[in-house]
This record gives structure tokens, C-alpha cells and sequence, in this order.
């Protein structure tokens, strides 16, 4: 799910972010690679035009543009408008007031209602006393499926006994439920190959007596648009509070489940990954934009670095290394733009696959060796920061006890400022700071 939408989003966002300047064309022409990878992703043509318009909107301001990061700052907008487009926060099962609850799942046939009423009970019997009524008369067996599921997670079933009429099955349950003290009550209905005027004459009379607290709209995301046209059907003839959808570990392009929430105006609640019991999750906006953008927590990370680096300073430092020199003044203030974004293991641990590298592990300059560095420099004399030649052995003495730290110290910053100023020179050389910044930290 969502592999080949992911690949070709990196691919495209990869592009964009190796860019030293962004401007309209290239942003448009990263745009009309998301618009494909979308639509070839099987997501409704309207959603991906709004969707497309949207992003367009947001990245061609001058303020993304003129960023320090551009390219990630267009891949952020296009992560917070597919959180959007998802609905932006979970949605919780409404259980109202009366008890018990009860929650109506319904859908076509084969979509996966009767394995997820048993998930879904599996689930809220961590918290509360649930009950199963199987309302399907028509498919042989079909109660006796909903049955062992509910012996297998030892939930309550309802035993229809010669009940014949699925309206009075539902009544009678959610009565015995009452009695019996459940406090939950998850009614599996029968499923049609499509939808018919009896299925939902049906399905409106068990509405209608029982009041359910949630209508659940069950969809199979195999079958990718399908899934989307039918919900929409049966909002408009029955009334649906929100989607599971199943089958999310199959190979389906995933497109339904980004189109869903537009289209039919009804969250996605739940999305079922596996045939088994315990196979059935919240659906999280936000988690399921990061998988298919595949970066983890490193939003998290743009968004620090943008809060915290802070631009007049950034310019104020491409101007002295453009003329060249790059003071230790300079080196102070850089470490200490770092130390605002937290400590450097911190933000190394938000980038995907970085903190499992060992030797970027023990690389990393401390925090405690940072605090050391800034005091060294503090105890330093204007002169001494503008000019570091002029440091000679004495003058490292007397910053070494200024600063509580060792001669030793003190030739090991200068030796790193040394090299560091190397590479900021070289760095100058192939397109300044902005390029320094893209490198680093992430
Ligand atoms: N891989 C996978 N299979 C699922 C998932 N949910 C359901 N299934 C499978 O889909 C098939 C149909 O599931 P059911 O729960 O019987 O579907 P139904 O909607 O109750 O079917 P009818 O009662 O005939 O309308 C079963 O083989 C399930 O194991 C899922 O999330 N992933
Ligand atoms: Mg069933």
C-alpha cells in the first residue's frame, strides 16, 4: 500500500530539495510530477485538482521561496495538506449516552464486515463489555462465522435462536444486551454484490428501530474507487458516521483512502491490515502522511530548524564568509543557532535510519562540549576572535583559565576552527550558506 506513491513522491521531493533556488517554474514543474504520482495512485481526479491547486497556492509565496530551505518547506505544505485532506486528527467511535451503544457496520458483500466487527470488538473489550449480533440470515453459516470470532476473543454473542427477520434479530440483541449488562453492541449486517433497494430498505429499518449511536461504512480497498462511490451511495441513502477500510496490506494503490474524506465527507475511523483478529488499527492523519512521504519524524525537524535558525542571523554570516573570513565570532554564534535546536542527539535521532549509525553516534560533540567551546571563545579578546593567528601561548593560557579549561582544550578548538573554516570556504566556493544550511543539520 502506498509503496509506489511513496517511491515517486521521493524521487520528485528529492529533485526539489537538491536545488539550491527554488523559483515558480520549478515548483510547478515538481507539481505536475505529484498531480501524476497522485493520479496513478488512484485517487479521485477532483480531489487531486484541489489538491494540486492548494499546494500551489501555498508554495509560490515569497516567503517559502525566499526560505533558507525551500525545497523542504514545499515538502512540508504538501504533508500538512494531505493530513488535511485525511481529516487532520483521528476520529474517535462515538458512543453517545444511551447504553449500550451500538455500532451498525454495513457494506457490500466480501468487504470484510463480519471479520471487522469481531477486530473492532477485540479492540473496545479493553475497555468495555462488548456484545455481537449477526443480522445476516441470507448467507449460510454466516452467523456461525460471526460466532467462533466471538467465542475466540471471548466476547458475548447473541444467539438469534429460529429468528428469522434481521430488524427483530437487532431489536431482541440489543435488548438481551441491556439485560445482561454490555455496554457496547456491534451489529454485523448482510452484504450485497451491490447496492440494491432492498439491502438498504433493509438496513434503513434496522436504523430506524435501533438508533444506532454509530453507522460504520465497512470498504474494501481493493477495490480503489469503487470503495469511494459506494460510501458516498450509502451516506446518501442511509446516513454513515464514518469508514473502516480493510484490506490496507494488500496491493491496492491506496488512492481510496486518500479520497475518501473529500469526497464522502466521513472520516476514516479504522483501516483493517491483516486477516487476522488482531489485524485492525486507529487510522492516524498524520502517521499515514509521513509513511507515504517516508521521512519518519523529520518534519518535526524542518519545522524546529525553521522556528529556531533564525534568517537575519544566517544572512549576517553569508555576508562575512562571502567576504571571505569566517571569525570565530562567527563559529560561537553558528554552535549556538545548533544548541537552540536541542542537543544534537536529539535531532540526530529524528532523522530515519541516522540513529542507527554507530559512528555518527560517537561523532557527535556533546552538549557539555558545546557549553566548553562557547566559554573558550567568551574568554577570548575581540582582536583574538577576528584574528585567530595572533593566538600564541600565552594568550591560549590565559583563555584556557578564563574559561575553566585546559591549554589542551584550547588547541583543539582552534585546530577544528581551522579545519571548519576550511570547509566553509570551500562551501562559500560552491553556493554559500544556504547550501550549508540544505547539508546540514539533516
Ligand atoms: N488481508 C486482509 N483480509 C481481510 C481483511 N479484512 C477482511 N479480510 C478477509 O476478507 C474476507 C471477507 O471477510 P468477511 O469478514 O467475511 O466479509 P463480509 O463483509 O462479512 O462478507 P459478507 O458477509 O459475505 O458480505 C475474509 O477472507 C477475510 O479474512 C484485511 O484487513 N486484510
Ligand atoms: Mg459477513
Amino acid at each position: 500500500m502506498f509503496e509506489s506513491l511513496a517511491e515517486k513522491l521521493e524521487g520528485i521531493f528529492k529533485k526539489l530539495k537538491g536545488r539550491g533556488v527554488l523559483n515558480e517554474e520549478s515548483v510547478n514543474a515538481a507539481l505536475k510530477e505529484i498531480r501524476m504520482a497522485l493520479l496513478e495512485a488512484d485517487v479521485n481526479f477532483k480531489v487531486v485538482k484541489d489538491f494540486i491547486e492548494d499546494v500551489r497556492l501555498r508554495a509560490i509565496g515569497k516567503e517559502v521561496l525566499e526560505s533558507i530551505t525551500p525545497g523542504q518547506q514545499v515538502v512540508k505544505i504538501v504533508h500538512d495538506r494531505l493530513v488535511e485532506l485525511m481529516g487532520n486528527t483521528s476520529a474517535n467511535i462515538k458512543f453517545g449516552s444511551r447504553i449500550p451503544a451500538t455500532i451498525m457496520l454495513v457494506g457490500l458483500q466480501g468487504c470484510g464486515k463480519t471479520t471487522t466487527a469481531a477486530k473492532l470488538a477485540l479492540i473496545l473489550s479493553r475497555e468495555k463489555k462488548v456484545y455481537l449480533v449477526s443480522a445476516d440470515v441470507y448467507r449460510p453459516a454466516a452467523m456461525e462465522q460471526l460466532a467462533v470470532l466471538g467465542r475466540q476473543i471471548k466476547a458475548g454473542v447473541f444467539d438469534a435462536g429460529s429468528l428469522r427477520d434481521p430488524v427483530k434479530i437487532c431489536v431482541e440483541a440489543v435488548e438481551q444486551a441491556k439485560k445482561e449488562g454490555y455496554e457496547v453492541v456491534i451489529i454485523d449486517t448482510a452484504g450485497r454484490l451491490h447496492i440494491d433497494d432492498l439491502l438498504m430498505e433493509e438496513l434503513r429499518k434496522i436504523k430506524d428501530k435501533v438508533n444506532p449511536s454509530e453507522i460504520l461504512y465497512v470498504a474494501d480497498a481493493m477495490t480503489g474507487q469503487d470503495a469511494v462511490n459506494v460510501g458516498t451511495k450509502f451516506n446518501e441513502l442511509i446516513g454513515i458516521d464514518g469508514v473502516i477500510m480493510t484490506k490496507m496490506d494488500g496491493d491496492a494503490r491506496g488512492g481510496a483512502a486518500l479520497s475518501l474524506k473529500a469526497v464522502v465527507g466521513k472520516p476514516l475511523k479504522f483501516v483493517g491490515i491483516g486477516e487476522k483478529i488482531d489485524a485492525l488499527e486507529v487510522f492516524h492523519p498524520e502517521r499515514m502522511a509521513s509513511r507515504i512521504l517516508g521521512m519518519g519524524d523529520i518534519l518535526s525537524l524542518v519545522e524546529k530548524a525553521q522556528a529556531t535558525i533564525d534568517e537575519k542571523t544566517a544572512r549576517e554570516m553569508e555576508q562575512s564568509l562571502r567576504k571571505g573570513d569566517f571569525s570565530l565570532e562567527d563559529f560561537r554564534n553558528q554552535l549556538q543557532q545548533v544548541k537552540k535546536m536541542g542537543s544534537l542527539k536529539d535531532m540526530m535521532g529524528m532523522i530515519p535510519g541516522m540513529g542507527k549509525i554507530k559512528a555518527l553516534k560517537d561523532a557527535q560533540p556533546d552538549d557539555k562540549e558545546l557549553i566548553k567551546i562557547t566559554a573558550m571563545i567568551d574568554s577570548m579578546t575581540k582582536k583574538e576572535r577576528y584574528n585567530y593567528l595572533i593566538i600564541d601561548g600565552r594568550r591560549r593560557k590565559r583563555i584556557a583559565l578564563g574559561s575553566g579549561t585546559m591549554v589542551q582544550d584550547v588547541n583543539r578548538l582552534l585546530k577544528n576552527y581551522v579545519e571548519i573554516r576550511k570547509m566553509m570556504k570551500k562551501i562559500n566556493q560552491k553556493g554559500g550558506i544556504k547550501s550549508l544550511m540544505r547539508n546540514f543539520p539533516f
